[in-house]
């Protein structure tokens, strides 16, 4: 026997998988206590699969990998978003399966959510481990209603879910405990990344996400949903403490890209000054960023310009 009273370090990859919109983003960025990866009140926010690096020194670390919602796809963007989600999920060691618990209320009556059944279908598949995170608590009207919801979705059939841990991303409620049942489930061994390691994303696609968010904040209706971003430009002057930005909004419509501009340039500019506000953040430095808007006719659902576009298929 170990005589030493230290405790093996744990790490390992934790898909964060789910609907659209149950908060699977805003979990994760509330784990790492930094925003990495963009969340809006709009679903198929989430495009690409993002890493989060949680390191817990002398306990282990938490690999997150937020995915995009498990949705019907309508269309090639679509296709490859829950493609991509399903393959990223199949990397992991472990599956988080978030769950809206007030939609569970309105829609299932404190039920299993249908929607929900078809991912947890798709999840089984996977034969991974799965822990439950019964999200956005803070909104359920009673809090006596908790426990009946833990109790249906444990007993969902074909997953046995090794726990169910109530939480609220937004507010910060049950996540210390969700972060050691994750843990605890986790294999033995030493952090997979560096300690000071957050996230493995490029910087320019961090830059393009956070313009996007705005984007989706500041539109309507499709203008979300046909809209990419890319960033074409980006050069760190760290003697003027610097980063100037060449970013561009693609649109599918030339009616879109009069919407997105707005009245003498007034929306463009709103979502440029907010991404730039947010981005100056996440830098530390200030930021100059130029911001076009390109219609690229149909991209969403043609194959090779969601590829240029960084929504390629993944192996
Ligand atoms: N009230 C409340 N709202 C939450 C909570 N967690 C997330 N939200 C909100 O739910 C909405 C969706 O959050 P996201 O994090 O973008 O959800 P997601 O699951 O990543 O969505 P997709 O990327 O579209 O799959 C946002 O408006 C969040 O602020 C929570 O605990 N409580
Ligand atoms: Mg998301």
């Amino acid at each position: 026997m170990d005589e030493s009273n230290e405790q093996a370090l744990r790490s390992g990859f934790v898909a964060l998988a789910g609907q659209p919109n149950v908060g699977k983003s805003t979990l994760m960025n509330a784990m790492l206590g930094q925003k990495i990866s963009i969340a809006t009140s709009k679903p198929q926010t989430t495009r690409n699969r993002i890493l989060g690096v949680q390191t817990e020194s002398g306990v282990g670390q938490v690999v997150y990998v937020d995915t995009p919602g498990l949705h019907k796809p309508h269309k090639a963007l679509n296709e490859v978003m829950v493609d991509n989600a399903l393959s990223s999920i199949g990397d992991t060691d472990l599956v988080l399966f978030v769950v809206d618990a007030p939609a569970a209320m309105r829609k299932a009556q404190g039920g299993v959510m249908t929607a929900d059944l078809h991912v947890a279908e798709a999840l089984a598949q996977t034969k991974l481990p799965i822990v439950l995170a019964i999200n956005k608590i803070d909104r359920l009207k009673d809090p006596g209603m908790v426990l009946p919801l833990l109790d249906a979705y444990m007993g969902i059939e074909g997953i046995s879910p090794l726990g169910a841990v109530p939480i609220s991303a937004l507010k910060g409620d049950g996540l210390e405990r969700l972060k050691s049942v994750l843990l605890s489930h986790l294999p033995e061994g030493p952090p997979l990344y560096p300690e000071d390691m957050i996230t493995d994303q490029a910087e320019r696609f961090i830059a393009a996400e956070f313009i996007r968010e705005k984007l989706t904040l500041q539109t309507r209706r499709e203008i979300p949903y046909s809209s990419a971003v890319t960033v074409e430009e980006f050069h760190d002057d760290p003697r003027r403490g610097l980063i100037r930005m060449r970013g561009v909004i693609h649109v599918e419509q030339d009616s879109q890209k009069g919407i997105i501009i707005g009245k003498q340039g007034a929306r463009l500019k709103q979502i440029g000054s907010q991404a730039r506000a947010e981005l100056e953040r996440f830098f530390g430095r200030k930021v100059f960023l130029e911001l076009h808007v390109k219609v690229s006719r149909g991209w969403a659902t043609d194959r090779r310009a969601l590829e240029r576009l960084g929504y390629s298929k993944l192996d």
